[in-house]
């Protein structure tokens, strides 16, 4: 039975008994889902540390305490209305925003609520073995909070298409439950969702890389003229941000293992043979999910995105920093690639409105690897990661029939299939990477021997604090 108690929530949720019954109905499904698809081995007999947000304020979305994973409570908040908040970008400029939807953007709204619900579970679905291999109880409990935060955000995506889609999103809720990661029948909508995460490396470059771009998509539709989509994804991307912290965090304390193995090892030595993570294998993993997230952000030049820009759906981050928001009769000079040579050529702006989303969010992937590369040059290392070109290993959009190597520079696609190993994960690498995986650590305190400690603990609890407990 739900109560307002056991789904925290802004939205007046006992006052709307139709909704209510909705939720209740699809409650147990969404149960059953976590238990057959969420962590594997972490459902009956262990309490995690986890954060759950009860309200918005600051206080109340970072309320701590141990809970049974499948016992925590999935709530549903709305972000703050704004006073008299007006459409920011589009051809409905200025107007007041929308409450309901209007009808003639229905089936637009739909669309993009349901891809953006189908990343949520797809995400814990691709993690879901993690737990078993972890390199401390510090990293298992952040992983459970991603996990139970991206559980939230399917919560926040089913909570719009029960209230504002009738039948239709009720249906929409309940295959965001059916179809599953990686499942050749019913895959997960978009591609980097159907990946696998089999190893801890993996799952750090994807809360850097993939969760960015979850970052860059929920501000975009933090712009919706639609009031209800705007304020859920605005209070989606507080807890967004703790995620991309757990990736980048989580290899910038790789590279500060590597550095110190390296250095013990007397610098030529293979780090690999005192069970390390070599540098090159960083960046390859790195090569492998920015690529993927850069596919995430759609075609160069789409219909739709212009669509969705001219009616008000979907806007740019930041959407107020720009001066011009109808974005009518601006060109956006992008680069082709044609008859085996990059040109230039100017595209509508509002055709071009994915890439201009892309181009915020490669600029916000640089600042995290310019960071990255501090902790290299700290510890006297030459060695530096990097972005690969935009043009590298794509799939989606002008670039997916060709092949590149991270420089941009164009290749047969013998030449690549011959080299692809040298950017990208090979099997050798990821048997290697699970070799040094297969032990669990739970000690307290106690990490894998290619990670180093965190700086500090949990909501300033000690490192060593035990964070996923076993019940007695
Ligand atoms: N894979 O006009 P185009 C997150 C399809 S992550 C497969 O180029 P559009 C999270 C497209 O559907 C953020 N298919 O692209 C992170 C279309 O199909 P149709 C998730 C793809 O529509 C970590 C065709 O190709 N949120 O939150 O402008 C953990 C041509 O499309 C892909 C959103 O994505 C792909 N990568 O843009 C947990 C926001 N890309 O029409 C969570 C909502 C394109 O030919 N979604 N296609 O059948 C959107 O805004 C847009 O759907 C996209 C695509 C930006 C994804």
């Amino acid at each position: 039975m739900i109560s307002a108690e056991k789904i925290p929530n802004n939205v007046n949720l006992s006052g709307n008994k139709r909704l209510q019954r909705a939720l209740e109905h699809w409650q147990p499904k969404y149960i059953q889902w976590w238990r057959d698809m969420g962590p594997q081995g972490f459902q009956d007999y262990h309490q995690v540390y986890v954060r759950t947000a009860i309200s918005v304020d600051p206080e109340g979305w970072a309320h701590f305490e141990y809970v049974k994973l499948p016992e925590y409570r999935w709530g549903i908040f709305l972000a703050d209305p704004t006073p008299d908040r007006r459409i920011g970008f589009g051809d409905f400029y200025g107007q007041p925003v929308w409450q309901e939807v209007p009808g003639e953007f229905r089936n637009q709204l739909r669309r993009l609520i349901v891809t953006q619900g189908d990343t949520e579970p797809a995400s814990v679905e691709q993690q879901r073995l993690l737990g078993q291999r972890c390199p401390s109880l510090y990293d298992l409990r952040n992983l459970f909070q991603v996990n139970v935060e991206e559980g939230r955000h399917l919560w926040a995506m089913v909570y719009l298409l029960h209230s504002y889609f009738g039948r239709d999103g009720r249906d929409e809720a309940e295959e965001l439950l059916e179809r599953q990661s990686g499942n050749r029948d019913k895959p997960r909508i978009l591609e980097a969702f159907n990946e696998p995460i089999d190893n801890w490396l993996d799952f750090f470059m994807f809360t850097m890389f993939t969760d960015r771009d979850g970052k860059s998509q929920l501000m975009s539709l933090s712009e919706s003229s639609l009031d209800p989509l705007s304020r859920t994804t605005r209070f989606m991307l507080t807890e967004e941000a703790h995620h991309m912290f757990v990736g980048e965090t989580g290899v910038a304390r790789i590279l500060e293992r590597t550095c110190q193995l390296m250095k013990e090892a007397g610098y030529s030595e293979d780090v690999r043979k005192i069970g390390g993570i070599d540098i090159p294998t960083i960046q390859k993993h790195l090569n492998q999910w920015f690529s993927l997230s850069l596919d995430l952000h759609g075609g160069e030049v789409s219909s739709n995105a212009a669509s969705y820009f001219a009616n008000g759906l979907k806007g740019r981050a930041k959407e107020d920093t720009f001066d011009e928001h109808v974005v009518k009769n601006s060109y956006y000079n992008m680069e082709f690639f044609e008859d085996g040579k990059t040109t230039t050529k100017d595209v509508l702006m509002r055709n071009a409105m994915n890439e201009v989303l892309r181009d915020w969010y490669v600029g916000d992937c640089a600042a995290g690897v310019a960071r990255w590369n501090r902790i290299l040059e700290q510890h006297g290392m030459s060695d530096r990661l990097r972005l690969p070109d935009r043009k590298f290993n794509r799939h989606i959009g002008m670039y997916s029939g060709f092949h590149f190597d991270p420089n941009g520079a164009p290749l047969t696609k013998e030449e690549f299939d011959r080299r692809a190993f040298e950017w990208l994960p090979s099997p050798a690498d990821s048997e290697y990477l699970l070799s040094i995986m297969t032990e669990p650590i739970y000690e307290p305190g106690t990490f894998a021997n290619y990670i180093a400690p965190p700086r500090r603990g949990v909501n300033q609890l000690p490192v060593n604090f035990e964070y996923v407990r076993t019940e007695q």
